[in-house]
């Protein structure tokens, strides 16, 4: 008898019809014949087999760079249960369509098997996913991204207890490309994209869009949030989940080198992306990185930024999209000083710079959790960390530069609720489309919410009456600017300085001044000591300023307006409170 397992894969087969079924055991040896099968590809080369030992670089198609968000669907029954800011598909009307692309897509292919568990082997939150793909780099790549192979074959067992993902490369065309989800089945269809969260089944299309959803169903929540731990003098740390959109800074906030560490602070690395948490025995919210390994944006970080991120990526570590110096060595704007001579950009071609950036704005590093010089003891542990804060952030543009102040505190669970519910970032690289385009971005999970966002907001609330010791939630922006848009705040290492007022707050002590839109650090509330920031800029990173605040709530009336009766009326409360306050702060 076949087991549930291997009756989906030849179901997947007899549609794709491979030339070959390979079942993937997560061994070197097999780890070995697939990076074999990647470099025979012709798209993806050895680096220097010295300084950067098993590391590959991989060059993904021009035209497939990035997450493709218009070409991403929630597929259920009833339009509305995918709600306003998902695109939708009927169930049905979907599987025919998007049948014809898969169908014998893998023909003269090899259809790899790769069962994976989301999470640590040996925790209760865990789950287990199995991905078929046509593409070696997808297997290396999920082969560091979680936990594949055999320990999740033992796992798995006879049970239908997984969720399936289908993956073809298809022909990469953009116009025969779809990822597709189906909550109700809890299954995946992603066809025409070999990059990142399109392929990658196990991060965005299962870890949040069907978690989201079974979260909902199951009590529980899965979260686009990295997840740090504090540690203060005298060794305690303090676990706390931060939600920014993508490229906003997760990676390089849940690995940061704090500036404090001299006077006891530090960061450790439990999770940069993605968390699942369950409310825990002790009564607080406890959550598990559901991934293995970090797929982070190269841009940007470098040895100053973070040499934590840059300690890792030495060894073992999948470059995709990134340049390539004449020593086959990685390179990317924002690496180390200036460009090298002899630079091979991301496509390929001799640079100069002409030719824009060498790097891919959205180049990516895939590497081992484990390799992070700051990776937590406690980051596979099975019962999880519990979680003292939340952190909303974005990265701002226009007017919204200057809104949110470097940090600011909610009043309770309810408005803070509110404050993750009214986000609004920029667009990045991470997705096709413009850059630097203000939206809306809820919680961090607009691309990611599998299912009606009105009801996901209820779900927030109804888990806050649920947990006996809810997190306290805060709002960041490091991204705030001056009048010559330069930004205000240095950001990174400096971060901490944050982290540490928000640990204060949470165990009671902290200076803060009140204000309509919550807390925020007084005068002599943030620990400024060794940073050269002027009083005026202090000041202004710390401002409320009421006009550009009016506006946002007209904007976000709007925004809310989008939902219809299905918003939560705690929501519409919360935004009736916010104006009363600023009502009463500045009296007409
Ligand atoms: P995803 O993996 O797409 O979810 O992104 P992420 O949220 O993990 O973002 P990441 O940490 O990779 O940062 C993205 C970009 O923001 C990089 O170019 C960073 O250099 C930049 N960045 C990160 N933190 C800061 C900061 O504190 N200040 C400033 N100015 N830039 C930052
Ligand atoms: C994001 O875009 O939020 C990412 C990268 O983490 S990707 O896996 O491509 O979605
Ligand atoms: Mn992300």
């Amino acid at each position: 008898m076949a087991t549930p397992l291997e009756s989906w894969v030849n179901e997947a087969a007899g549609l794709t019809k491979p030339d070959r079924v390979v079942y993937c055991d997560g061994s070197d040896s097999e780890n070995q014949r697939i990076i074999g099968e990647m470099l025979r590809g012709g798209d993806s080369f050895p680096l220097n087999e010295k300084t950067y030992p098993n590391c590959y670089l991989h060059r993904s198609s021009p035209n497939d760079v990035a997450r493709t968000e218009h070409l991403t669907f929630i597929c259920t029954p009833d339009k509305d249960d995918a709600g306003p800011t998902n695109n939708w598909m009927d169930p049905g009307g979907a599987k025919h369509k998007v049948g014809a692309l898969l169908d014998g897509a893998m023909h003269g292919r090899t259809m790899y098997v790769v069962p994976y568990i989301m999470g640590p082997a040996n925790s209760p939150l865990s789950k287990v996913g199995v991905e078929v793909t046509d593409s070696p780099y997808v297997v290396a790549s999920m082969r560091i991204m979680s936990r594949m192979g055999k320990v999740a074959m033992d796992r798995l067992g006879a049970s239908s207890d997984f969720v399936p993902g289908l993956h073809s490369l298809g022909d990469l065309d953009p116009m025969r490309r779809y990822i597709l989800h189906f909550p109700q089945e809890k299954l995946i269809w992603s066809v025409g994209s070999g990059y990142g969260g399109n392929a990658l089944l196990g991060k965005k299309c299962f870890a949040l869009r069907i978690a989201s959803y079974m979260a909902r169903e199951q009590g529980w929540m899965a979260e686009h949030m990295l997840i740090l731990g504090l540690e203060s003098p005298g060794g305690k740390v303090t676990y706390m989940g931060a939600a920014f959109p993508s490229a906003c800074g997760k990676t390089n906030l849940a690995m940061m080198v704090s500036v404090l560490e001299n006077q006891g602070y530090r960061v450790w690395t439990v999770g940069d992306d993605i968390a699942w948490m369950k409310i825990g025995d002790d009564g607080y919210l406890h959550a598990i990185n559901p991934e293995a390994g970090f797929f982070g944006v190269a841009p940007g970080t470098g040895l100053k930024t973070n040499p934590n991120v840059m300690g890792a990526l030495t060894k073992n570590t999948l470059f995709t999209n990134v340049a390539m110096t004449a020593q086959r060595e990685p390179w990317w704007e924002g690496f180390d000083g200036a460009p090298p001579a002899g630079l091979i950009n991301w496509k390929g071609e001799p640079w100069d710079s002409s030719k824009g950036p060498a790097a891919h704005p959205n180049a990516r590093y895939t590497v081992p959790a484990r390799q992070s010089p700051s990776i937590s003891p406690k980051w596979e542990a099975p019962e999880g960390v519990p979680i003292s804060a939340f952190i909303f952030g974005g990265r701002f543009g226009g007017r919204r530069a200057r809104l949110a102040p470097l940090v600011y505190e909610s009043f309770d669970w309810q408005h803070g609720v509110f404050v993750g519910a009214t986000m609004a970032s920029e667009t990045t690289a991470a997705a096709t489309g413009d850059v630097g385009v203000t939206r809306r971005d809820p919680m961090a999970m607009l691309p990611f919410c599998g299912y009606n966002m009105a009801d996901y907001f209820q779900h927030w609330l109804e888990m806050g009456k649920k947990i006996p010791k809810p997190p306290k939630i805060f709002h960041v922006n490091w991204f705030r600017r001056d009048a010559d848009r330069k930004f205000l705040w240095p950001g990174y290492g400096e971060n901490v300085r944050v982290l540490k007022w928000i640990l204060e707050r949470v165990e009671g002590r902290g200076a803060a001044e009140e204000t309509p839109i919550g807390y925020v650090p007084a005068r002599n509330g943030l620990t400024l000591d060794g940073l050269k920031i002027s009083p005026q800029a202090l000041e202004e990173l710390l401002k409320v300023n009421a006009d550009d605040w009016v506006q946002e709530m007209a904007d976000t009336q709007e925004f809310f307006d989008k939902f219809g009766s299905r918003l939560p009326r705690e929501l519409r409360e919360e935004h009736e409170k916010l104006s009363r306050r600023f009502q009463r702060a500045v009296p007409a």
